[in-house]
This record gives C-alpha cells, sequence and structure tokens, in this order.
C-alpha cells in the first residue's frame, strides 16, 4: 500500500484556536501527521515514494478559484493590514444577508470564505493545504494506475471544507478532489465514506445534487456536535442527488458496537450503489481518549473497523482527516490499516 504526505504539509503550524470563550492551543497540529507517519511507516506493507505535483486545475474542479485566490493570497492581506498571529473571522453573512458580493476589507473576506471561528489561518496555510490536496491526488492516482489500496496522509484536513468556505480545520476538501479526480480520469461511479467522529459537512453539500457521487457519513448527532447545522439522518440529496447522500448519526457516547452496526449499514448501501472506487474519510476522533470529543472507541477496537471498511472490496483511497489524540494518534491509525490489510 503505497503511503503519500508531503512534508511542506507541516508549514500550516497554528499555535490557538477559539474554543470555549478563550484562545485555547490549537489541537490541528503538525505532529499529527508526523506521528501518523511514522506509525504507518512501521507496517512491512506501507511503501512511502517522492509524489507528483497535479497543479492547481483538479482542486478547482472542486472549489471555486476565487476561493483558492483568497487562501493563497491571505498572508500578504494579513501582512498588508499590519496584522500578526493567526486570522479569524468574526462576522459572517446571516440568513437574509447578501452574499453576491465579496467585501473588499479582509474581515469581510474571512467572513465570507469561512463557516466557523475555530480554524487558524496563516501565511503558511494555502502551501500545506495545496500540498495535502496533492497527497489526496496522489492516491487517488496510484487507484487508477491498479492498486487495490492507498493512504494520503493528509493534513491539514478536508472534509469540512466547502466549494467556497473553510472551516472546521479543514480548507481544500481532500477527499472530494480525490473523488472528482477518479470521475475525471474515467471512473462512473465514486462512493466517499466518511468515518471520522464529525460529520463532514464539505463533502456532502460538494455532491449533494449529483448521482455520480454517492456520500456516506458516521459521526456524533448535530443536536448535540460540531458541525451542528448539517449531518441529520434525512438528509437524502437533492434532483440528480436525491438517493444518493446517507447520514448515521450517533449519540454522544457511543462505542464500538453501535459505530460498527453503523459502517456496515453504510457498507450495505455501498455494495448496492457498486462503484469503481471507495474514498475513506478517515479520522480515529472517535477514540477514546480524544481532547474534542465524546465516542468511546477503545485502541483494541481499531483493527475490526479497518477488517470491517475491507469487506467493500472496492479499489479504496484513504484520506486522513481528524484524529487529536496526538500520543495515541499514530497508532490508533496503524491498527487500523493494519486491520484493513490483513481483511
Ligand atoms: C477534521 C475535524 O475533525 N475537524 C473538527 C473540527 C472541530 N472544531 C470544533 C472544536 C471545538 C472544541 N471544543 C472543545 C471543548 C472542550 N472543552
Ligand atoms: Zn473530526
Amino acid at each position: 500500500m503505497q503511503l503519500f504526505f508531503s512534508p511542506t504539509q507541516l508549514d500550516h503550524d497554528p499555535k490557538k484556536e477559539i474554543s470555549d470563550g478563550k484562545l485555547v492551543d490549537a489541537v490541528e497540529v503538525p505532529k499529527r501527521a508526523e506521528m501518523i507517519f511514522d506509525a504507518l511507516m512501521k507496517l512491512p506493507q506501507i511503501e512511502h515514494k517522492p509524489q507528483q505535483d497535479f497543479g492547481r486545475d483538479p482542486i478547482a474542479q472542486v472549489h471555486d478559484r476565487a476561493y483558492i485566490d483568497f487562501l493563497a493570497a491571505f498572508g500578504a492581506l494579513w501582512a498588508e493590514a499590519g496584522r500578526s498571529g493567526e486570522g479569524f473571522p468574526f462576522v459572517w453573512p446571516g440568513r437574509d444577508f447578501r452574499t453576491d458580493r465579496v467585501p473588499n476589507h479582509l474581515d469581510g473576506k474571512l467572513g465570507h470564505y469561512s463557516f466557523d471561528a475555530g480554524t487558524p489561518l496563516t501565511d503558511k496555510t494555502f502551501g500545506a493545504a495545496y500540498a495535502s490536496a496533492q497527497s489526496a491526488l496522489n492516491g487517488a492516482s496510484a487507484l487508477l494506475h491498479g492498486d487495490q489500496a492507498s493512504f494520503a496522509l493528509c493534513r491539514p484536513p478536508g472534509h469540512h471544507a466547502g466549494k467556497d468556505y473553510y472551516g472546521g480545520y479543514c480548507f481544500f476538501n481532500n477527499a472530494a478532489i480525490a473523488a472528482q479526480y477518479l470521475r475525471d480520469q474515467g471512473a462512473q461511479r465514486v462512493s466517499i465514506f466518511d468515518v471520522d467522529y464529525h460529520h463532514g459537512n464539505g463533502t456532502q453539500s460538494i455532491f449533494y445534487d449529483r448521482a455520480d457521487v454517492q456520500f456516506l457519513s458516521v459521526h456524533a448527532d448535530p443536536m448535540d456536535e460540531y458541525p451542528y447545522f448539517l449531518g441529520h439522518a434525512d438528509e437524502k440529496g437533492v434532483g440528480q442527488g436525491h438517493g444518493h447522500n446517507f447520514n448515521y448519526p450517533l449519540p454522544l457516547g457511543t462505542t464500538a458496537d453501535a459505530l460498527m452496526a453503523a459502517i456496515g449499514a453504510g457498507l450495505a448501501e455501498i455494495n448496492s450503489y457498486a462503484p469503481d472506487y471507495l474514498v475513506i474519510s478517515l479520522g480515529v476522533d472517535f477514540f477514546e481518549g480524544d481532547p474534542i470529543s465524546q465516542f468511546k472507541l477503545t485502541y483494541a477496537d481499531m483493527p475490526a473497523i479497518g477488517t470491517l471498511l475491507k469487506t467493500a472490496n472496492v479499489p479504496t483511497l484513504f484520506v486522513m482527516e481528524g484524529g487529536y489524540a496526538v500520543d495515541d494518534l499514530g497508532r490508533n491509525v496503524a491498527t487500523l490499516i493494519d486491520g484493513f490489510l490483513a481483511g
């Protein structure tokens, strides 16, 4: 199994985030990727090779050019405004405000291109997020070249990012970019299964009106957990996309049995859809020790999740999403992948 990761992804190195009404230590930190990389490299089946640069075009198949340009320009705009530290939005268009005009002012732009105040933006974010998206594209390309499975160690993560907004520590939607690339290279149908503690709101939104990409997500119930405003079971897709979106919200405190049952239900839908490729948005923030999450899976539960995902029996790309128990992160991911490879 090929592993894709570029050290440029470490350049996004935020110090603080806003949580509980305070600036607290950021949890989505470069160390996350280092821990996962080191643990995966210890698996004998894993190989890491230098990766290709696919450029901005495949990113622009998912994200608006103006949004990409804004992220690329942010560092210069922030410096020009004489500001230091990390950028946070504080004003958003309310329900009946206008979104058809992009403000000139940086604070207006930050609100226009985001949905939360929990995601620090730095002058290095664009480069790291671009490199993260490239890892996803390399992983997709490996499947197109015949690999049965590949692992894109994406970080910053992607599943909360929509076509023209960031949030939830996510800037470019790596899984969506990979799925779109697979379609553009000739795949007829792609499934994206989001197995992260949080709902993959960005990915859902990007494909909500489409029949060519099926989206499924298991996650904490948005009534009680971030991102709060999307991820309910009655969101089925619209237009051509109706019947191709599946949400499995679960209560806080969920343990392995219930999470595995929900994953099993998702796998049955994937099986009926019969995709050419499966993209798994994988976050291990369902771990009991995760500092921002409230599911109760243990280290010992991880391999069975990997083994269960293998039963999809479709060429599979793993795209890394969340997981913030940094010291346990590498071994949690590696043992899950070990379970997948053994399945
Ligand atoms: C990719 C991903 O997993 N993104 C998650 C984004 C969650 N952001 C909200 C974090 C709020 C943390 N508040 C924790 C309060 C503990 N006292
Ligand atoms: Zn998450």
